[in-house]
C-alpha cells in the first residue's frame, strides 16, 4: 500500500469509529469524503506534506490537515489512536463480515454488547438479536451467511493478502548477501485463492551461506516472531498474522525442492507413484534409481550421496519421468497428471493472448479516468481493444449513467479518437432482482457491447437467483455477465446458482461468462470457470478497473483462468475484434 493509500484507510477508519460511536455524522461523512479524495489524489502526500501544500488539497478541512501531517511525519494520528482505544479492540474485525457496517455495528455493541465474532455468532444462534430496530430478519441472514463465509476461510488468508506479504519479503530474500535466487512455492505458486502459509525456497552461492540468510530473513522488516530458525529452514510469523517458511536448497537440488514444496500433495504423491512403477524413487533432493538411492548415505536434513537422474530443474524431472512440464497452477491431481502423459496438456491463457479488456469503467460512473486516459493506458499495455462499461442508473452511490446521460456517454467513447486503439462503447448493466436489465432495449440496442451483471440481491434462493440471470443470459443485448455469482472471497458466498443450467443458457444463447480479476471477486471462480468451458461456454476475463492503474490488475484472474484450464480459444478477449464483433453481431 503506498503513502496516500495508508493515510486514506486512516481516514476511513476514523469514520468508522466514529460512527460506532455514533457521533457527529456531518463529520463522519466529511472524514470519508477525504478518504477518497486521498485515494484519487495525482500527487504524493509526502511531497505535499514537505511543500506545505495539504491545505490546497480540494476538499481536505483545517483538521483533516493536521491529521495529514501528523501521519505523514510520524506514522501515526493521536485522533485514530485515542478513538480506537475508546472502542473495545474486537470490535473493528467485525466490520469485515458481510452486513455488519458502522452502523450496525453500534447498535449490535449497544444494545446486545457484542464485541467479538464469537459472540456474534451465539447471539445469532440464540435469536438475541431478535427485535432491534434497524436489524431485521433479512439482515440478520446477511450476517449469518457472511460469519459462515468467514469461518470456511478460517485460518487463510485471500492470495492478495499473501502476496502483499510474500512479495516484499521474497525481495528482500533475493537481495541478501550469497543469495542465489529466491521464489514462491506451495499454494501461492499454485495460485489458490485462499493461503494456509507462504513457502519461500531460496538458492545459496556457497552451502556455508545458508545460515546467514536464514538468520537475515528471521530479521527482516515485516516480520513479528520466529517460530523456528535452523540451519537451512526457519518459519516466522508476518506483522499480518501469516506464518511465512523458508528453506534453502543446493543449487543442484532445486528443480526436485521447487517441485516438492510447490506441491501440491495430491499432485506430488501421483508422480511419487509413477516413479515407483519406473522403480525409481522422488523426492525433495531429485529422481533416483530405486538401487542406487537404496545404497547410498543418507543423513537427515542433507542431500542423499547418490547421482540423481533429475534434479537441478522441475523440466528435466518431468521429462525424464515420460511427462510434458506441468504448469505449477495445475498441480491439483485434477487430471494434469494423465494429461501431461498423454502429451495433451491445454496451452493455458496468459496475458500475451488478450487483446483487450472488456469490463472497465471511467469518471462518467465511479471511475478515475476519462475515457481518453484509459485508452492510452490500456494501448500501454499492448491491447487492440478496449470497452468502456460504466454503471447503469440503478447504482446510485456509484454515479451510475440515466439514459441521457448514457447516449451522450457512448457518443463521447466513440468520439475519443485515440490511435491504435478501438474503443467500444459499452455498460455495465444491472441485472435487476427479478432479472430485467435497468435499461430499455432501445438504449441497449445503441450500444457496441453489454456487460449485465447482478450488484444488489445476492440473498435469493437458487431457483429465483437461476431464474433471474437466465433472463440476462438470454437477453439478445447482453454479452457478458459480469462477475456472475457475485461473491466475495472470504466474505459473501454470492448467488446459490444451479450452475448446469446457467452453463447451458450461456453456451446456447452465445454470452460469455465473466472471470472477474478483481480481487476480492474472482468470480467466476475457478471451479465455475472449469464447467464452464467444459460446457462450452465462452469466457471474458476483466479487470473491471476503476482507474488506469487498475487496467493492470489482470494477474490474478489470470491465475484463476490458468487453474480452470482455460485456453485462449475460450476467451472473447482473445479474439480479433471482427471477430469480436460478429460474436456480439450473432446474438443480435
Ligand atoms: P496451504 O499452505 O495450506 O495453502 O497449502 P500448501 O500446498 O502450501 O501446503 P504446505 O504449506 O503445507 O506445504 C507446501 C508444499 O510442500 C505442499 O504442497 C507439499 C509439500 N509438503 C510439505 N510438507 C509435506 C508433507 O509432510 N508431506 C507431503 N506429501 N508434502 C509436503
Ligand atoms: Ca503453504
Ligand atoms: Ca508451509
Ligand atoms: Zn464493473
Amino acid at each position: 500500500m503506498d503513502l496516500n493509500h495508508e493515510v486514506a484507510a486512516v481516514f476511513h477508519q476514523l469514520a468508522d469509529l466514529m460512527d460506532i460511536k455514533g457521533e457527529n455524522t456531518f463529520k463522519v461523512l466529511a472524514f470519508r469524503k477525504v478518504g477518497r479524495i486521498l485515494e484519487n489524489l495525482g500527487i504524493d502526500l509526502r511531497r505535499a506534506v514537505e511543500e506545505d501544500r495539504v491545505g490546497e488539497i480540494e476538499g481536505v478541512g483545517a483538521h483533516s490537515k493536521r491529521i495529514i501531517e501528523e501521519y505523514v511525519r510520524t506514522g501515526q494520528s493521536t485522533d485514530y489512536e485515542e478513538l480506537r482505544a475508546s472502542v473495545p479492540a474486537g470490535l473493528l474485525p467485525l466490520l469485515n463480515i458481510e452486513g455488519v457496517g458502522p452502523k450496525t455495528l453500534a447498535l449490535l455493541w449497544k444494545l446486545r454488547n457484542i464485541t467479538s465474532a464469537e459472540e456474534l455468532s451465539v447471539a445469532i444462534a440464540q435469536n438475541k438479536l431478535e427485535g432491534i430496530k434497524g436489524i431485521g430478519p433479512k439482515k440478520i441472514e446477511i450476517i449469518r451467511r457472511g460469519l459462515e463465509a468467514r469461518a470456511k476461510a478460517a485460518g487463510r488468508v485471500g492470495i492478495a493478502e499473501a502476496m502483499q506479504v510474500a512479495q516484499p519479503l521474497l525481495q528482500q530474500i533475493q537481495a541478501l548477501p550469497g543469495v542465489k535466487r529466491a521464489e514462491l512455492a506451495g499454494s501461492l505458486r499454485r495460485g489458490r485463492e485462499t493461503i494456509g502459509d507462504i513457502d519461500l525456497l531460496a538458492v545459496v552461492q556457497k552451502p556455508a551461506a545458508a545460515t546467514q540468510v536464514v538468520q537475515a530473513f528471521t530479521q527482516l522488516p515485516g516480520v513479528d516472531r520466529v517460530l523456528a530458525a535452523g540451519d537451512v529452514k526457519a518459519s516466522i510469523v508476518s506483522e499480518s498474522g501469516v506464518q511465512v517458511d523458508l528453506r534453502i536448497l543446493p543449487p543442484e537440488h532445486w528443480g526436485a525442492g521447487l517441485l516438492y514444496f510447490t506441491g501440491s500433495k495430491d499432485h506430488n504423491v501421483r508422480i511419487r507413484g509413477l516413479a515407483q512403477k519406473m522403480g525409481l524413487t522422488l523426492n525433495e533432493w531429485g529422481l533416483y534409481r530405486l538401487e542406487d538411492y537404496d545404497k547410498a548415505d543418507k543423513q537427515a536434513g542433507q542431500a542423499p550421496a547418490a547421482k540423481p537422474l533429475a534434479a537441478a530443474t522441475e523440466q528435466e524431472i518431468y521429462q525424464r519421468l515420460g511427462m510434458q512440464y506441468i504448469p505449477s497452477e495445475l498441480r491439483e491431481d485434477r487430471g494434469e497428471v494423465e494429461a501431461a502423459l498423454e502429451k495433451r496438456l491445454p496451452r493455458l491463457l496468459t496475458q500475451e493472448d488478450l487483446r483487450g479488456d472488456l469490463h472497465t469503467h471511467t469518471t462518467a460512473s465511479d471511475g478515475t479516468a476519462t475515457i481518453e486516459q484509459m485508452a492510452l493506458a490500456a494501448r500501454d499495455l499492448g491491447y487492440e481493444f478496449l470497452a468502456i462499461t460504466d454503471h447503469s442508473k440503478s447504482q446510485v452511490i456509484a454515479n451510475g449513467l440515466d439514459e441521457r446521460r448514457l447516449i451522450k456517454h457512448a457518443a463521447d467513447v466513440r468520439k475519443a479518437n485515440v490511435k491504435g486503439i478501438t474503443l467500444l462503447a459499452g455498460a455495465e448493466v444491472d441485472i435487476l432482482g427479478d432479472g430485467r436489465l435497468d435499461y430499455e432495449d432501445a438504449v441497449l440496442k445503441e450500444l457496441d457491447f453489454v456487460v449485465a451483471s447482478p450488484h444488489f440481491a445476492l440473498k435469493l434462493d437458487s431457483a429465483k437467483a437461476t431464474a433471474r440471470l437466465l433472463r440476462a443470459i438470454e437477453h439478445k443485448y447482453v454479452n457478458v455477465i459480469g462477475h456472475p455469482t457475485g461473491r466475495l472471497i472470504g466474505r459473501r458466498e454470492g448467488l446459490p446458482l444451479d450452475f448446469a443450467q446457467v452453463l447451458k443458457a450461456a453456451a446456447d444463447s452465445g454470452t460469455a461468462l465473466e472471470i472477474n480479476a478483481g480481487y476480492p471477486r474472482l468470480d467466476l471462480s475457478e471451479v465455475h470457470a472449469r464447467a464452464a468451458i467444459d460446457a462450452g461456454v465462452m469466457l471474458s476475463v476483466n479487470t473491471d478497473a476503476h482507474s488506469t492503474a487498475g487496467l493492470g490488475d489482470m494477474a490474478l484472474g489470470l491465475v484463476v483462468a490458468r487453474r480452470a484450464w482455460v485456453t485462449p480459444e475460450s476467451v472473447i478477449n482473445c479474439m480479433k475484434l471482427g471477430d469480436l464483433r460478429r460474436f456480439i453481431q450473432k446474438k443480435r
